[in-house]
């Protein structure tokens, strides 16, 4: 601890220290109290009950159903699935495979995409490693599992206080046989701008030594020079590179022509000839109707000869008419999840599609009663999440006005709520849709879709029309990423940005057109890493590393947590939410063969000094914890 104290102290990091240093800082000698893991975990558990979990309100620990786990007692083995088709033929023999399926193929996003876009991107891993050997056996004939990437990244480390790389680890071991697939956002990595061409590569080499298969990459304005380097360093790492055109619009309005048939075909080819293995066409707001399906792969399947990926947001309640349509054009792969975890933000029902297309040339492979029991666990556990959600009850063609991703709906919806702009919401995303306007009708999808949100969000809290933004803008600061996104940090739109909005924004500003990763200086890795170990006072891994690089401040945020409270993923998730209720008792197993039995006895009042005493018994011992209302 004296050590630690040393190379902590801002002085001695500064350079700013002779050898008096010790005699004359006597703080050095100020040693925190050590705790042990049972302490910490009480400490969280105190806290929770205390003070309640950010976004959650302090109530009484509300009950849940015990999760069903389908019982595996007659599926020993794991069934050889995709993920040895990629180990036993490579790359090349995977999309042999691929194009010789007479199926039509399906990739599960329930581990990432879905719960993004139901409830804010919060399930935890726990929650993901119960159901994980399950979804391996009862689901082998998936293509892909799709698990990580996207907001997963930062939420896990910001919401869940966990470590993205051990979720990809532990759940690598549980499913062995299926294909993992993240979601990438090319030049923006797993972030929300763009970062140094080095940290990009070192990320993908880093995913795909972890456990990533496939990386689906775009890029949020659907601009080629921004997804280069992903793509090149996807193939240098012999993983499979699926490069994607984010659909928005609707190619068969001849009003709305800036996003045409033509232009998304011409973006399919670029992909193909900059080496994309595959192509997704990524339907982030669910914007593509079934006819236009239709017409789109159609043609594509003419134009192109990798195979096509599939991806949509169910919304408008439209979207399994567009996976049939999609399926009668020929589409290879389509993306879906589990029915109590599908529909309205979220993919269409895998279940349910597997059912549709039962009997015909191509059906899945999938048995349906398998399925049900991978929806009904998710049926009880998504009961843990449901402040998470947005409220959004029925599908709503709504969509086809704001076009907001259904990745984003409920985490634009929590951030509305995090500024008091909850009862607001209606006009939030008005809102949105004058923003696209304004902006030049632009792809929206994270991060472009995250300015348009910031951008919409501040016109309703400051009561501003499209016209008063023009008129009165001078007077007002916009938010950064509204400001960064039209110097051209995200780089550049079809079209390019509207100038009289920019010259508004910037505010004499400069602004730029070419990649900007031409103007980020690279990281130096070794130095940023021994900084940071003097810094955190430990070593720390490359993995460890490159989280700190596209999240500094989270990262350091959760060291602090970890400091205070141990490593909390291993509490179920109603504690993790929501504490102990009086008299309840729980089973932590905080490492294989080790278990701490908590229960907690009573909560004492708030005292003059602004703290309660929580009273539990650990072990069957007693124990007191002290916590600072925040009330
Ligand atoms: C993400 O980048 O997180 C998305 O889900 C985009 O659709
Ligand atoms: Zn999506």
């Amino acid at each position: 601890p004296f050590l630690e104290n040393v190379v902590q102290h801002k002085d001695f990091l500064n350079g700013m220290y002779d050898t008096s240093f010790i005699e004359t800082t006597p703080e050095l000698f100020e040693f925190p109290v050590r705790k042990d893991r049972g302490t910490k975990l009480l400490s969280y558990i105190g806290q929770t009950i205390v003070n309640g979990h950010p976004g959650l309100p302090a109530d009484k620990k509300p009950s849940f159903d015990s999760p069903r786990i389908p019982s595996l007692s007659s599926i020993r083995e794991y069934p050889a699935g995709t993920k040895q088709i990629l180990e036993q033929y490579g790359v090349e023999g995977l999309l042999q495979w691929i194009r010789s399926s007479e199926r039509l193929l399906v990739t599960d996003t329930t581990f990432r995409d879905a719960h993004q876009s139901l409830f804010a991107t919060r399930v935890r891993t726990h929650d993901l490693l119960n159901i994980s050997e399950a979804t391996g056996k009862l689901a082998s004939d998936l293509f892909s599992i799709e698990m990580w990437g996207g907001a997963t990244f930062d939420t896990s480390m910001r919401y869940l206080n966990e470590d993205p790389w051990e979720r990809l680890r532990l759940l690598r071991e549980r499913i062995p046989n299926v294909l993992f697939q993240m979601l990438f956002r090319g030049a923006n990595g797993v972030g929300y701008t763009n970062y140094p061409d080095n940290v990009i590569r070192k990320f993908v080499q880093l995913a795909s030594e972890a456990g990533i298969d496939i990386f689906r990459i775009f890029d949020s304005l659907n601009w080629i020079e921004g997804m280069r380097i992903a793509i090149d360093s996807v193939l240098e790492s012999g993983k499979i590179a699926e490069a994607a055109i984010c659909y928005t619009g609707d190619i068969l309005d001849e009003r709305r022509d800036k996003y045409s048939l033509s232009y998304y075909v011409g973006l399919a080819k670029q992909l193909e000839k900059a080496g994309a293995h595959i192509l997704a066409i990524k339907d982030m707001a669910g914007l593509l109707k079934p006819f236009a399906a239709y017409k789109l792969i159609s043609v594509l399947k003419q134009e192109i000869g990798i195979p096509i990926h599939l991806h949509s947001h169910d919304s408008s309640g439209n979207q399994m008419a567009t996976l049939i349509k999609a399926y009668e054009a020929g589409v290879d792969i389509v993306d879906t999840a589990v029915s109590s975890m599908s529909g309205l933000t979220s993919q269409p029902s895998l279940n349910g599609l597997a059912a549709a297309v039962k009997g015909q040339p191509r059906e899945t492979k999938f048995d349906l009663s398998n399925l049900q029991k991978l929806s009904d666990y998710w049926e009880d556990v998504r009961a843990y999440y449901a402040n998470f959600e947005s409220g959004m009850k029925s599908p709503s063609t709504e969509i086809y006005t704001h076009e907001m991703p259904g990745g984003q709906y409920t985490n634009l919806h929590q951030q509305a709520k995090g500024v008091g702009l909850e009862h607001r919401w209606e006009e939030v995303k008005m809102a949105y849709s004058t923003v696209n306007h304004m902006f030049g009708d632009i792809v929206k999808v994270t991060p472009s879709s995250k300015v348009v949100g910031d951008m919409a969000l501040f016109m309703v809290q400051n009561n501003l029309t499209e016209q008063e933004v023009y008129e009165k803008g001078k007077y007002f600061d916009f938010p950064d990423s509204v400001v960064q996104f039209f110097q051209g940090f995200l780089g550049q739109p079809p079209g390019g940005f509207p100038a009289k909005l920019r010259d508004v924004l910037l505010k004499g500003r400069e602004y730029f057109t070419c990649r900007p990763g031409e103007l980020l200086e690279p990281v130096d890795f070794e130095k940023v890493k021994s900084e940071l170990e003097v810094k955190l006072a430990r070593p720390i891994n490359e993995y460890e590393l490159m989280s700190y690089l596209m999240y500094p401040k989270v990262f350091l945020d959760k060291e602090k947590i970890t400091g205070e409270f141990g490593d909390i993923s291993v509490l179920d998730t109603p504690t993790f939410f929501y504490g102990l209720r009086l008299g309840e008792e729980i089973a932590i197993n905080i490492e294989q063969g080790k278990t701490l039995f908590v229960k907690l006895i009573a909560i004492g009042p708030t005292t003059p000094d602004g703290t309660k005493s929580i009273y539990y018994e650990l072990n069957g011992q007693p124990r007191e914890i002290s916590i600072r209302d925040l009330s």
